[in-house]
């Protein structure tokens, strides 16, 4: 028709003909991690390589400012929003605004829990609960070597209510919480920083001593943290306690080599190129799958020496 709109009365894509560039604001959670960095920079990259224009937005894990870069987005009026949600609950009125005003939001790496699923378009990342049941697999794997031991955990967790600490979580305890073989001496809450693994573990030490058997981690991070705290406290990481993160970060593939850590759970930060084909595809009207997974894996001390290490992260 005349007006551009389609016949349902929906308004059409907007043609491009390659000429108007795309503008995507992309509200990041913080620079938390060894992760996140390498995500950032995925993000930056693959947006200049596919000619998309970039508002880029940190909020230093706060949710408030990830509220407001969302708000400027849409004030600019970008072609469409990706984010990755500190946490999983308490997007509806952001979100809201983003549709109302016609724009698409993409989840990258993080999801979210809204009532209303529309509020966002697709979710670019892992599955956070197969990640934390590899980890729990590994370690069940360790105890039927061993039998008759009991091992007692200490899990270090990622940012409370966010998707990947809530799925880490959810997806370890499956596994282990039937099993008399393991034990919880503590579950406490990081926030994926190197600091608050080191912080943590140190008054894990204090309070259960030499009876922890095992360190789960959320992250890389937070595991070499909690490796300072447990060479301070005069013990040996990867042997006096067993060290399980989740990542493969370059610094933990390192660890890992030097046996200072003894499983890591793969999560894949570059997902910047992927990203740019779906706003691309979204931008041109074309229907998204509502979730697009990356495919990881484990490596242990034996694997980490088959793979290159020149790691991009
Ligand atoms: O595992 C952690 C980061 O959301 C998957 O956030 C990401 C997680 C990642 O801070 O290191």
């Amino acid at each position: 028709t005349e007006s551009g709109d389609g016949a349902d009365g929906k308004a059409a894509p907007p043609d491009r003909n390659g000429k108007e560039t795309l503008k995507l604001g992309f509200a990041q959670v913080g620079s938390e991690s060894g992760w996140r960095i390498a995500h950032t920079n995925s993000v930056i990259g693959a947006a200049k390589d596919a000619g998309i224009e970039l508002l880029f937005r940190n909020a230093d894990q706060s949710q408030e400012r990830q509220f407001e870069s969302i708000r400027e987005f849409i004030r600019q009026r970008v072609d469409v929003i990706a984010f990755s949600p500190k946490t999983e609950t308490g997007w509806e009125e952001v979100l809201s605004e983003a549709k109302d005003a016609g724009i698409p939001v993409i989840l990258s790496d993080r999801e979210v829990k809204v009532k209303d699923d529309s509020l966002w378009t697709a979710y670019i990342g892992s599955d956070f609960r197969e990640e934390g049941r590899r980890a729990a697999r590994w370690l069940t794997e360790q105890a039927d070597r061993e039998p008759d031991r009991v091992y007692r955990i200490v899990e270090l967790q990622g940012t409370p209510d966010s998707a990947p600490a809530l799925g880490r979580k959810k997806g370890f305890e499956e596994l282990i919480r039937d099993d008399d073989r393991f034990a919880y001496a503590a579950s406490l809450e990081g926030d994926f920083t190197k600091r608050s693994g080191k912080e943590l573990m140190a008054e894990a030490l204090e309070k259960f001593g030499k009876s922890i058997d095992v360190v789960y981690a959320h992250n890389d991070d937070m595991a070499l943290g909690a490796i300072e705290a447990i060479e301070a406290y005069g013990l040996k990481p990867g042997k006096d306690i067993l060290l399980i993160s989740v990542d493969a970060t370059k610094s933990a593939m390192d660890a890992l080599s030097i046996g200072k850590l003894n499983l890591v759970v793969e999560c894949n930060p570059l997902l910047g190129p992927q990203l740019m084909k779906a706003v691309k595809d979204v931008s041109q009207g074309k229907d998204l799958p509502m979730k697009i997974i990356t495919s990881e894996g484990v490596f242990t001390q034996e694997l980490v020496k088959q793979v290159k290490r020149n790691r991009e992260y």
